[in-house]
């Protein structure tokens, strides 16, 4: 009886102080682990000004509306924002069919009967693609008779609706309520992303779209695309359809379209996520050299070719007609404003034992370094990619061997040891960047690793103002060995939700047992709209997944 109702009063959330939850339960309720209401509700990630206060509303599905300000710049014609009230309206209140059996009820004195979308920037961006400069405040009033939701851009106004139905719960009767609310937020980084590898696996659309769709919720506003790599290469390239014709785990139901590629961008910018994709070479390259012959350096055993490839072939050129080529495609294909060209583990062995290789080598006063040689391949990629008006991310591999670099790449640090050391080093030199080094949600372990995540402080390093300034956000990685469509979801979920919040909420927001308070409830919030998400400890939700 007493957990029962302790999951109805942390539905209620913001509406009781601690203190009256404090009187109701017992020593052993009150043990580590039990959920308790946070004061914050369920909100996640945090907003950075929050006034809640005690004074609750009703809401009546039958006749709540999600409409356009007056003086709004975006109007029925926004289809961003038309899309995003029908979501926000079934999140908060289920389909319409499910309404239908309901009695309407007469709106009454105490209720909010509209949220007003007002977004105030001449330009609202509505048809425009997110980028790293984008507009993502918004402000949030919560008053009888009418909720505004103010934003400069579309982008805002998707934020402030996900927090507008995180502000929703039930009462003890089961009744749609919200508390008068005043929030003003926006993000503190304005890269948060999530990295997936469909390489490894072939990830369905499917599952590319709802994490799409669960990013969302939790603010998170870049999907970095890591979609080829050694094991196989799904993107079908109209120019060079033979390299996933070859390179794909099958040519046709493993490979990712051109209509694919364009409804997973579409469904990103609808809810304010930039895809970037990765096509990272010249090392993890083992399934481009499927479908192109001569791409990949052939190794050698003594002086005899063994038959087995590495790295891309940097003394050909040919090798550069091809990536020209190439790139001059994916920089059509994807709209955003960056690429990643990844860059990191090339494996030096193969060159090494190369007799042409060492040739070119000895002519380039290489010497036996190595990196020279990578550093060579990788600034000759740079100024090409440079010439399709991209701007690209690398791995600091690229930036650690002293590779020239435009002064907008972004240098996205990722080595375990040192990351702090690296991210000083990298901000000295005067390059943004961005942390993904304590975020490899691909590892795993017993017990609560979401709080190791959630305690990492970005910004930790030795380093100016200016240079702090350069840390643009970070990116939860998810790489592909052991994870396809029977995991992703509940292996990312809530784990990356840790980060989410260490890249939106001010850097104050560090309260371990308010995090565990509020994730506990977002998380089933994740499961009752569809979305298997792990929990985070002993536990039940209210509405289980099913
Ligand atoms: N694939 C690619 C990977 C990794 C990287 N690049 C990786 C390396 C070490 C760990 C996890 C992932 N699987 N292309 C490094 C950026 Cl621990």
């Amino acid at each position: 009886m007493i957990t029962a109702l302790r999951f109805s009063l942390l539905l209620l959330g913001v509406s009781f102080s601690r203190g009256f939850l404090n009187d109701l339960f017992d020593e052993e309720e009150q043990a580590e682990g039990v959920v308790q209401a946070s004061k914050y509700g369920s909100l996640w990630p945090l907003p950075q000004k929050v006034q809640l206060s005690e004074v609750s509303f009703k809401l009546n599905g039958v006749s709540f509306k999600i409409s356009d300000a007056k003086e709004s710049t975006a109007g029925p014609s926004c289809s961003l924002l038309q899309d995003a009230y029908r979501r926000y309206y079934e999140y908060m209140f289920g389909s319409f069919k499910r309404q239908e059996g309901r009695k309407s009820r007469r709106a009454g004195p105490s209720d909010v009967t509209e949220l007003q979308v007002w977004i105030t920037s001449s330009e609202s961006d509505c048809d425009s693609f997110p980028s790293v400069a984008s507009d993502e405040s918004y402000e949030l009033t919560v008053d009888q008779p009418y909720a505004v939701l103010k934003a400069p851009k579309v982008w805002g106004a998707l934020h402030g609706l996900e927090t507008f139905s995180q502000l929703v719960y039930e009462d003890e009767n089961g009744a749609k309520s919200i508390n008068s609310t005043t929030i003003s937020d926006f993000p503190r980084f304005a890269h948060r992303g999530i990295l997936l590898d469909s390489s490894r696996h072939f990830l369905p659309i499917k599952v590319l779209l709802a994490n799409l769709e669960t990013m969302a919720m939790n603010k998170f506003n870049v999907f970095h695309w890591h979609i080829v790599d050694d094991p196989s290469f799904p993107y079908l390239s109209r120019t060079f359809p033979q390299l996933s014709q070859q390179g794909a785990y099958h040519p046709y139901t493993h490979v990712y379209t051109p209509a694919d590629v364009k409804m997973v961008i579409e469904f990103g910018r609808l809810r304010g996520i930039r895809v970037i994709p990765e096509f990272d070479t010249p090392g993890h390259t083992q399934s481009w050299g499927k479908g192109q012959k001569d791409l990949l350096t052939p190794c050698y055993s003594g002086s005899e070719p063994s038959g087995t490839f590495g790295p891309v072939n940097p003394i050909l050129n040919t090798t550069y007609d091809f990536m020209s080529q190439f790139f001059k495609e994916v920089s059509t294909v994807f709209p955003d404003a960056y690429i990643h060209l990844g860059g990191d583990e090339v494996d030096f062995s193969c060159w090494k034992s190369n007799p042409d290789i060492q040739k070119f080598m000895k002519q380039q006063g290489f010497g036996q370094d190595f990196t020279k040689l990578e550093s060579f391949y990788i600034q000759k990629l740079l100024d090409i990619v440079a010439t399709t008006q991209k701007g690209y991310m690398i791995w600091q591999e690229v930036f650690d061997n002293g590779v020239k670099l435009k002064a907008d790449t972004v240098v996205h640090v990722w080595i375990g040891g040192g990351a702090n050391d690296e991210l000083a080093k990298v901000t000295e030199a005067g390059y943004t960047t961005i942390l993904s080094a304590p975020w490899y949600l691909d590892y795993i372990s017993y017990a609560q690793d979401w709080q190791k995540y959630y305690k990492v402080e970005p910004l930790n390093f030795n380093g100016t103002d200016e240079q702090k300034k350069l840390v643009i956000g970070g990116e939860a990685c998810l790489w592909g060995e052991y994870v396809d469509a029977t995991n992703l979801t509940p292996r990312l979920w809530p784990r990356a939700s840790a980060v989410a919040e260490r890249l939106w909420s001010a850097k104050e927001v560090t309260d371990i047992n308010d995090a565990f308070n509020r994730l506990s409830v977002h998380r089933c919030r994740m499961v009752e709209r569809g979305i298997p998400a792990e929990p985070l400890f002993s536990s039940y939700c209210p509405r289980e997944y099913r």
